[in-house]
């Protein structure tokens, strides 16, 4: 199925009539406080998230999963998914590839169709975590870390394989995300497998092309459960600082340790320049891949803050992020999950913009704690979903993507198409 104008025409006459009051007295309100809401929203509109293609099916644990049915059998299906997603919110226009679940076999047409639907090539995605059908050498004790040099060799060769493909999709990162770890004390020598880690990285980083970047995704636990070679940010940090300067650290918000200060570390890694990406999800536990947004909204929107105070205080020249969803989805449809997700991740990138950025700096020059903490909790409170939906209507979206989504029948339309049985390469 894909989404023709008439389809969004069709939803937004229904729901024009209440937004535009909605908008109209929150640009009021924000009036009072200085804020040009259109400003914003022209902001908004320019804010684009990759969906990753591992992320369209239903996901699942280790105890089971259970299919929604529709679900996208190949990676034009995919595409296709996401270009639904961008119909309906004009956000989501990037997808972020998984080698090998996803091989790109006709590189020009599946180029062709991501351009119709107005999609980008993010970053591309490496597995050295699973083994493959035809693999010569197990991964089952690491890759890139992996005491032997053939096997650190074929993870290598994977990710240089990877930015080819990437090339010719027109991609310009890679993302590495190692599992290489250890379950039981005694079982790796630390410092030899994050100097291996190194090594290879580096000659990951030889092949990289000029205008490339690489990133370093990092996590403290899982599949390994005593170690794992890139734990947290400072050995990514550590490890993009020896490669140079097309290498930046990843920040996936799933990959901490509980109460973690996750806003600090953003606003470190800007500080010089290296936050590269970030991975959006929510979690309560652990790398639970939540929907963005469910669990804790505050905490998000306290790392947005940073985010948008670190670029519009570029002293370090951080490039502008690569964002992407990561998350599962086990229980909802994945593609109202996925809108959720935007929403939750624009909601939050909002609330920061509206922050009374002056109020804040002289409140922290006079240690007026109580001020800080009302001018910060004040952008929070208001409710900026209007200009979220102003943003969509002036891009050629739809008012409320999921009401829209379920007044179009989508999930029923492909499993009409595609059957209900079907199952996507992923998580
Ligand atoms: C990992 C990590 C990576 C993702 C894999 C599938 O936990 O978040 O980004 O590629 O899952
Ligand atoms: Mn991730
Ligand atoms: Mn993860």
């Amino acid at each position: 199925m894909r989404i023709q104008s008439f389809h969004i025409d069709q939803y937004n006459a229904i729901a024009i009539k209440v937004h535009e009051n909605n908008y109209r007295i929150t640009k009021e309100l924000l009036a009072q406080k200085s804020i040009d809401a259109d400003a914003v929203v022209e902001k908004l509109r320019q804010f684009q998230i990759a969906i990753p293609s591992w992320a369209l099916g239903a996901g699942g644990t280790r105890f089971g999963r259970f299919s929604t049915g529709g679900e996208p059998g190949n990676l034009e299906q995919k595409l296709d998914d996401i270009g639904l997603l961008h119909a309906l919110t004009r956000s989501a226009g990037a997808i972020s590839l998984h080698i090998p679940w996803d091989i790109p076999r006709d590189a020009q047409a599946i180029k062709q169709q991501a351009s119709e639907l107005d999609i980008v090539f993010d970053a591309m995605n490496s597995n050295t975590f699973q083994d493959q059908k035809d693999q010569a050498l197990s991964y089952k004790f690491g890759s890139l870390s992996h005491i032997n040099a053939d096997v650190r060799k074929q993870a290598v060769e994977h990710n240089i394989e990877v930015i080819s493909y990437g090339q010719a999709l027109g991609s310009k990162s890679i993302t590495v995300w190692l599992a290489d770890g250890s379950s039981f004390p005694g079982q790796l020598n630390f410092r030899r497998a994050l100097d291996n880690t190194l090594r290879s990285l580096q000659e990951i980083y030889a092949q990289l092309p000029a205008d490339w970047q690489l990133f370093i995704e990092y996590k403290p636990y899982e599949p390994y459960f005593y170690s794992t070679v890139i734990q947290d940010w400072g050995t990514s940090f550590l490890l993009a600082n020896e490669l140079g300067n097309k290498a930046y650290t990843l920040v996936d918000l799933g990959h901490h340790l509980h109460n973690t200060n996750i806003e600090q570390i953003v606003s470190t890694l800007m500080y010089r320049g290296k936050l590269g990406g970030f991975h959006f999800n929510d979690s309560k536990y652990g790398d639970d891949d939540l929907t963005v947004g469910s669990i804790k909204p505050y905490q998000l929107y306290l790392i947005f803050n940073e985010l948008v105070y670190g670029l519009e205080n570029n002293t370090a020249q951080n490039p502008s992020p690569a964002w992407m969803i990561d998350a599962s989805h086990n229980l909802k449809d994945p593609l109202e999950d996925l809108i959720q997700s935007l929403e939750a991740i624009r909601l939050a990138y909002a609330q920061a913009l509206i922050v009374d950025r002056q109020g804040l700096w002289d409140a922290q020059l006079n240690n007026d704690v109580s001020v800080g903490q009302e001018i910060l909790q004040d952008a929070f409170r208001t409710d900026v979903r209007p200009l979220l939906q102003e943003a969509r209507l002036r891009s050629g979206g739809v008012i409320e993507p999921i009401k829209a989504y379920r007044y179009l029948n989508i999930r029923q339309q492909l499993i009409k198409e595609r059957g209900s049985v079907t199952v996507a390469t992923g998580l």
